[in-house]
Formats: C-alpha cells, structure tokens, sequence
C-alpha cells in the first residue's frame, strides 16, 4: 500500500474579497420577488472549507493546507475574446445608471432588473429603434428576471474573472491544477448576454486564456446541475474548445429550458465539440458517474481541462432535482483527475450552504488523489 498523500499536490484556492461585494438580495421569479439564494456567504463557506482548520477528516496524517491565493488583476483583453464589448459596456454602466434613474424613489428598487424584452415575437420581422428608457434598455442583454444588477455587482464579476485567470497562471506556471473560487458563476453568461444569476462567463474566459498560454486544445466539462449554454453558445462553432455537461433535462422544465439537449453538438468546426447529457429528475449517483465517464472520455486527448464546479447537483440543493451525495461529488473527482490534464476549476452554483464546504473539499481532495 503505497502513501498516497505523498505524491497529492494540493490545488490552490484563488479567491478576491470583492468577490462578496455583489448582493443580489432577491430574484424574480414568475413576477415575484423571492430570496436570492447566490449569496456572498457562499464565498466565505467555501474559503473557510478549503483554508479553514476544520479541514481534513482526521486530522493527523493528512496533507498540508491549502495555497490561499490572492487575485491579481488582469487586463480585459482575454475577457474580450469571449464578451461583445457592447455587454461589457453595458453592465459595467449599469449599477450607476440604475441608481441615477428614478427606480428607488418611485417603486423602491435599487437594483436593475428587466421587464421588457424585444423577442422576436415583438419585433414582427420590423427594425426596431433602440429604446430611449434604461428600464427597457436592460432586457437587450438581460434575459431573465433573476439577475439583478446593484452597488457592487460589477466589481464581483470583474474580480471573478480575475479569480478565473488567476488560476490560469498557476497553471500555465506547471501546476496540476488550481481552484478558482468565482462569485457570481458564470456559465450562463453568453458572448452578448446575462442571465441565470451569471454576468461574465469565468469558465469561458479560463479555456481562451489556456489557449492563449499555448494549449492547442481546451476540454470544459460542466457538472453544475443546469447546462451552461453561455459556455457553449462561445463554442458553439469552434473546434479548438470542447464543451460537455451533465444537467437536469431542460426538457423536464428545468433552467435553461431550452438549451441543454442531446441533439446540440455544435456547429461547422464546432460540430461533434459539443456534448450534452441531460439526466432525469431524482438522479442519482450510478447514473451521473456513468455519465461523467462519458464525459471524461470525450475531454480525453485536451492539453488543459476546466472543470465547471457547480455544487448544485446535490441532494439537499434548493435550486436543481439532482441526488448527488458527497461520495458522488469525490467520485467525480477522481474520473476526471484520472484524465491527468491540467486543470483549472471554476466555481459555478451551489446554494446549500451547509454543505457546500464538504462537497467541494470532496470533489477537490477526488481529483487531486487521482
Ligand atoms: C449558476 C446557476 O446555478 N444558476 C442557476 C440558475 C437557475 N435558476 C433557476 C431558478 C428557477 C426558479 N427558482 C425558484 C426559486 C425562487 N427563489
Ligand atoms: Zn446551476
């Protein structure tokens, strides 16, 4: 029996402080206001988890702390790779436009939040002329009603990203791979939208700074509970970076209800660089692991991998109808550490707080044991 923790290389943990600064407070949910559950306290669970003394099971024999890296600051020139300068634009104005409108004053909310969305529906094949109002100007990048934009938002995403390239130097410097502790996620983001509690797309600007750092090929495997069709609406054509997730069937009516399906496998060069494994409601461990093998075997061959951590497969998750158990989380772990590629981890969802700690340490300890 050999000593494994010996030859465990322990991934470091990046993280900002600005990363807490985005309080959503509440998302709109069918016209309803109702807590928001993508929360700054996710950032302090997760770093007490990884960093904290609370650490390993036992205590004793077990590998050393975690590298704490702070975030550096970057530049946007990889995040430009992957957004429309109009949405950087966009939501880096927006919190100071919002709160210069009357919005507060007249319905008491200081947070941006869209209610008018030009969908082609509207538009009857007609050119529109774009809107005068903010209100109406925010649903030309905003989908949907849950990602408010407020006091500190844009500093959040910023330093998210930042947390994501971050963990590309570690990597591009030899590591064998690096936790980027995100918040907001952002695998909903789109190249020109926002949406699903994501504003900038971490995972997204990870893979082309992989690329950038001399990586040919790029596979991002996706285990939030949803599918992330921003990370694959910036792949889509394109067959330098793969896109494979496992997510709750948008055909059961689950976010984002109408991408995630079996039958999307890109475009042009992109064809077949897309792989999607919806799941039914209720799954469990069996099923899902079956699937990240799969998945596995469809990122094998990539000169860096990006993991998209969503913790909200779980079982006890609030958001998602998944049944993944801790082992589960390790097991995936260790199937995709067993790929031996370099490996950026970025955080997506996860709303539990009482377990996100565990469950990330499990996945963590999984793939760094492999
Ligand atoms: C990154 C991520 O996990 N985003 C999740 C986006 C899916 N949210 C869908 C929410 C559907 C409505 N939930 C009602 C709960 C009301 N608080
Ligand atoms: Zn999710």
């Amino acid at each position: 029996m050999s000593t494994q923790e010996q030859a465990v290389e322990r991934f470091g943990v990046v993280w900002s402080p600005d990363t807490r600064l985005h309080d959503p407070r509440h998302e709109v949910w069918v016209g309803t206001p109702t807590p928001a559950v993508e929360v700054p306290e996710r950032v302090d669970v997760l770093l007490e988890a990884l960093t904290g003394d609370s650490g390993g099971d036992s205590g004793s024999a077990g590998p050393g702390p975690r590298a704490l890296v702070e975030a550096t600051s970057h530049d946007d020139r990889v995040l430009r790779r992957v957004h429309e300068p109009g949405l950087l634009l966009a939501l880096r104005d927006l919190e100071r436009r919002w709160a210069a409108g009357p919005y507060a004053a007249l319905v008491g909310q200081d947070r941006a939040v869209p209610y008018f969305f030009a969908t082609p529906a509207l538009l009857a094949g007609m050119p529109p002329t774009p809107a005068r109002a903010l209100h109406a100007q925010v649903g030309e990048r905003c989908y949907d009603t849950m990602t408010l934009v407020g006091p500190g938002t844009w500093a959040a995403v910023r330093a998210a990203v930042d947390c994501a390239l971050t963990a590309v130097d570690l990597v591009a410097a030899g590591a064998r791979g690096a936790y980027a502790l995100c918040r907001p996620p952002g695998h909903h983001a789109t190249p020109g939208g926002y949406g699903g509690s994501c504003y900038l797309n971490n995972a997204a600007v990870a893979a082309e700074a992989l690329l950038d750092a001399g990586c040919h090929t790029v596979s991002v495997i996706d285990i939030d509970a949803h599918h992330g069709n921003g990370t694959q609406a910036a792949f889509w054509r394109r067959g330098d970076v793969r896109y494979g997730s496992v997510h709750v069937d948008p055909a059961a009516g689950w976010f984002p209800h109408v991408f995630g399906h079996e039958s999307e496998v890109g475009e042009g060069s992109g064809t077949g660089a897309t792989l999607n494994r919806p799941v039914p409601e209720g799954t469990e461990d069996g099923r899902w692991l079956a699937e990240i093998v799969r998945l596995a075997a469809f990122a094998e061959g990539a000169d860096a991998l990006v993991v998209s951590l969503g913790l909200d497969a779980a079982v006890d998750d609030p958001e998602a109808p998944l049944a993944i158990t801790h082992d589960g989380y390790r097991l995936a772990g260790e199937i995709l550490g067993g790929l031996g590629i370099p490996t950026v981890v970025v955080q997506e969802g996860g709303y539990h707080l009482p377990s996100l700690g565990s469950l990330v340490r499990a996945y963590l300890e999984g793939h760094e044991g492999a």
